[in-house]
């Protein structure tokens, strides 16, 4: 098993980007920790510099598995499914400029809250469309680099659009896109989902990357969910993906990313 750990290249409001604050100290930190990869969340690609990072990266023996980016929502309200297009226009011109820090590292590009939520006096079936429309502008610019994008369902309290798997595979129905998956968050669908380890099964072969928090967001192992079920049935379903940690930096980052990764090697390994 693969584990990456969530880092932020830049302040942020979300809370459970693990790790936050000077990139150096926190790549060698997650090494020494002994995480194989990091999974970063970039605002925007405009404010890295992606020489250090690499080099920063290779010192620190890190590979880069997937990139985050919805900070472009949460800090600056880029999104989808904008009523106004120039905000929309400017949400896809965003995902497709990681498309070259992604193909550098061979990273999935996520697309989390940048999806937007419906917003009042929006009509739903207008706001999908438009969310499809984005999705197949951006899964057809990745394809050319060789760069698969994974949309996550996430939970009602955080959007209105597409929140459980089912939804998530009929969107991909819908866009018809074969770079385009699904990234499972276990706290998200400890919320949504009736069966965990079902839902798992059921994204099959379309599950592009994984994140793990425990129920409570916290680092696997300081709630009530069944990682040690939760992992098989991924290995199970044939996941040849990473598994990585987004959970709150509770009691500090180090701490929670000491536990975790004690814990999820411990329970795979018996
Ligand atoms: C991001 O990966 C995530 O899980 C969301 O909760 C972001 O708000
Ligand atoms: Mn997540």
């Amino acid at each position: 098993m693969k584990l990456s750990i969530v880092l932020s290249t830049q302040p942020a409001q979300f809370q459970a980007a693990t790790f936050k604050g000077d990139l150096e100290t926190n790549l060698r930190r997650i090494a020494d920790l002994g995480y194989d990869g990091v999974e970063l969340a970039i605002r925007d690609p405009k404010l890295v510099r992606l020489q250090e990072l690499d080099r920063l990266t290779c010192i620190c023996g890190l590979s880069v598995p997937a990139i985050g980016t919805g900070q472009a929502w949460g800090e600056e309200g880029l999104s989808f499914t904008e009523p106004d297009p120039q905000v929309r226009h400017a949400a896809i011109k965003r995902i497709k400029s990681h498309i070259p820090v992604a193909a550098h590292f061979g990273a999935i590009i996520i697309v989390g809250l940048i999806r937007g939520i419906v917003k009042p006096g929006v009509n739903p079936v207008q706001a999908m469309d438009w969310l499809i429309e984005a999705l197949k502008e951006c899964s057809d610019a990745a394809r050319p680099e060789g760069i698969r994008l994974a949309l996550e369902p996430i939970n009602r309290y955080e959007t209105t659009l597409i929140n459980s798997t089912a939804q998530g595979m009929e969107l991909i129905e819908r866009v018809g896109a074969d770079n385009f998956g699904l990234l499972l968050d276990t706290f998200h669908m400890n919320i949504e989902e009736p069966n965990i380890e079902a839902s798992i099964r059921a994204c099959g072969a379309r599950t592009f990357h994984f994140h793990v928090a425990d129920s409570n967001r916290w680092y696997p192992g300081a709630g009530h969910l069944d990682f040690k079920s939760i992992l098989l049935t991924l290995k199970a379903a044939g996941y040849p993906g990473w598994v990585s940690g987004e959970f709150l930096p509770k009691p500090d980052a180090e701490t929670a990313a000491q536990k975790s990764i004690r814990y999820l090697r411990q329970i795979s390994s018996t």
